[in-house]
């Protein structure tokens, strides 16, 4: 068995359970299964396209998403002269982009000028595939009257997707080389450098530039519900021979990243930020995850089968773990996480005391029923998250990581204590 089919096992086991409980708590608990399973067990690379000139940095934004220097690694269904979907791999994950370079220079004059070329020759790569996001990448110095042959191309792969999968496909454009804007030897990237004047200047120039493009984008029907944002970067790496990295002058990747991540479904986003490797995002997705399974572990607890909620909780926290650390750019084995967990002192010898405790206080506070346990459910497995998050994001010790669920997990019970008692 997988492991993916293992975890999958033990989310149905929660699902049997369902029936047995109250509606509306098993109608949250239906949701926060449905969250945890797309995002962990149906998870794919996300899928962009990349609609820009030559030399707009296409390429260069790949390499900036990844933090490293990416090659192309071969392409489904190669159709000469046609665009199609190309897997790009990083050392820890996939993205899937459809690249619609060079493919302006191939079509008539006219064509090109209404965008009817380029649609046409990605229009079957399109077709097979829904991608995720259009992502229009303009040069910051390009924003010009000129745009708009590249936005009609734009509209029209936008209208493609909508026509044949029947939703607006979010568009995010790229301003790309913003650190060539004036004052040029102003770098966006290391601003603590830098005279305060010169370089609010050069931040209002890329503002001005980003409201621009914006008005020039929701002036046209086909891209005015589309448009979820427009930003402002620089994507400028450079590399060695060796492949070692000369120069990175990224500037606001990270925040596009987060931007981006937001676009996604639920499916594509915990690939997105295990490749991109930036640690914000990863403890984004690791909170999230948390407050998920919390959410499900709390759901068990309120179930009214006596001590039913011990072994799937346990499984719970276990699937946490993996997936934290998956996030994180981990592979982690079942038995890996469950080491973890008893590592840190949240075993199942720790759900039983959970439950201990919840009797316990059932006993001092008559009435206060299962809500007790669910509170307790949802501390620990909150705890559990935020450990394997310190460990495997941050690289903390086991040590410190124990301390950490000791303290996290008391905090949330203290706190509950307080909400009831005061
Ligand atoms: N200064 C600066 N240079 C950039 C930036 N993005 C890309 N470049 C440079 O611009 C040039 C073209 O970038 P590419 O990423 O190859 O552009 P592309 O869109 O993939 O080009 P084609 O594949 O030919 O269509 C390269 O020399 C990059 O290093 C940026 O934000 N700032
Ligand atoms: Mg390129």
């Amino acid at each position: 068995m997988t492991l993916r089919e293992e975890l999958t096992e033990q989310v149905m086991r929660i699902e049997e359970m369902l029936d047995k409980v109250p509606e509306p708590v098993a109608r949250k608990l239906r949701d926060h299964l449905k969250e945890l399973r797309e995002l962990l067990f149906e998870q794919r690379p996300p899928r962009f396209v990349l609609v820009g000139r030559r030399g707009a940095g296409k390429s260069s934004l790949v390499n900036a998403i990844f933090g490293e220097s990416v090659a192309e690694v071969g392409h489904e269904k190669a159709t000469t002269g046609r665009g199609t979907w190309w897997s790009y791999q990083g050392a820890l994950g996939t993205l899937e982009l459809l690249d619609t370079r060079g493919l302006q220079e191939g079509s008539t004059p006219a064509e090109a000028e209404q965008g009817v070329g380029v649609v046409a020759s990605i229009s079957e790569a399109i077709e097979q595939k829904a991608p995720d996001a259009l992502l229009f990448l303009i040069k910051a110095k390009e924003v010009d009257a000129a745009v708009d042959a590249d936005l009609d191309g734009l509209e029209a792969i936008s209208g493609l997707v909508r026509r044949h999968f029947g939703f607006p496909v979010p568009v995010v454009a790229v301003i790309t080389h913003c650190d060539e804007l004036e004052p040029k030897n102003v770098r966006l990237h290391e601003p603590e450098q830098e005279d305060d004047v010169d370089l609010q200047e050069k931040l209002a120039r890329v503002q001005r530039i980003e409201q621009d493009l914006y008005q020039k984008m929701r002036g046209r029907d086909g891209l005015r519900d589309q448009l979820v944002g427009v930003h402002g970067v620089s994507a400028y790496q450079s590399w060695r021979r060796d492949g070692t990295r000369r120069a990175d002058e990224r500037w606001r990747i990270e925040e596009l990243l987060d931007f981006l991540l937001d676009e996604l479904p639920e499916q594509a986003r915990v690939e997105f930020v295990r490749l991109s490797q930036v640690r914000a995002l990863q403890h984004r997705m690791a909170d999230r995850l948390t407050a998920v399974v919390a959410g499900i572990a709390a759901g068990v607890a309120l179930t009214p089968i006596p001590l039913a909620d011990i072994g799937p909780i346990t499984s719970l926290q276990v699937s946490l773990v993996v997936g934290i650390g998956y996030v994180a750019g981990r592979k982690i084995e079942l038995r890996t996480a469950a080491e973890f967990l008893g590592a840190i002192g949240a075993n199942v010898g720790a759900a039983m005391a959970l439950r201990e405790v919840a009797r316990g206080l059932l006993k001092v506070m008559p009435g206060l029923g299962s809500a007790g346990s669910a509170a307790i459910a949802f501390a620990g497995t909150r705890a559990v998250g935020q450990a394997a998050a310190a460990y495997f994001i941050d690289g903390v010790n086991t040590e410190k990581a124990r301390k950490l669920f000791k303290k996290k997990k008391k905090d949330a019970e203290d706190e509950y204590h307080r909400t009831i008692e005061g």
